[in-house]
């Protein structure tokens, strides 16, 4: 599912330079900037579960678009840094081109294994 989602933006496939701000590797968690995968990756996270912050200064509060092309684990973002304040679950195996009323607003998340 993740690849067809990324082929409209010109990702054609696993031979995508790992430098391509929009590409995400297998089993990988990341967070971008803008909408659409665009702008900064300012997180690029393997799908371990665990409780983690993002990076104040690259990517608090400005995190517009997410993949998670993991196929066991869940992501859960928090408004607020220590996983507190609304959240926003994105499911296993799903990319979200835009965070609707979750816009720039991230500051922390989780990763579980939920299937
Ligand atoms: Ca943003
Ligand atoms: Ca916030």
């Amino acid at each position: 599912m993740a690849l067809v989602a990324m082929v409209p933006l010109g990702v054609v496939g696993l031979s995508a330079p790992a430098s391509a701000g929009e590409w995400c590797g297998w089993n990988e968690i990341c967070m971008f900037e803008d909408a659409l995968y665009r702008g900064d990756r300012y997180v690029s996270h393997t799908a371990v579960p665990g409780r983690y912050q993002i990076d104040w200064w690259n990517g608090d509060n400005e995190i517009s678009s997410a993949m998670n092309n993991s196929f066991d684990f869940c992501v859960r973002l928090y408004d607020n840094d220590d996983w507190t304040g609304a959240t926003y679950t994105i499911g296993y195996d799903e990319v979200h081109s835009t965070l609707p009323g979750f816009n720039d607003r991230a500051e922390s998340f989780i990763v579980w294994r939920c299937r």
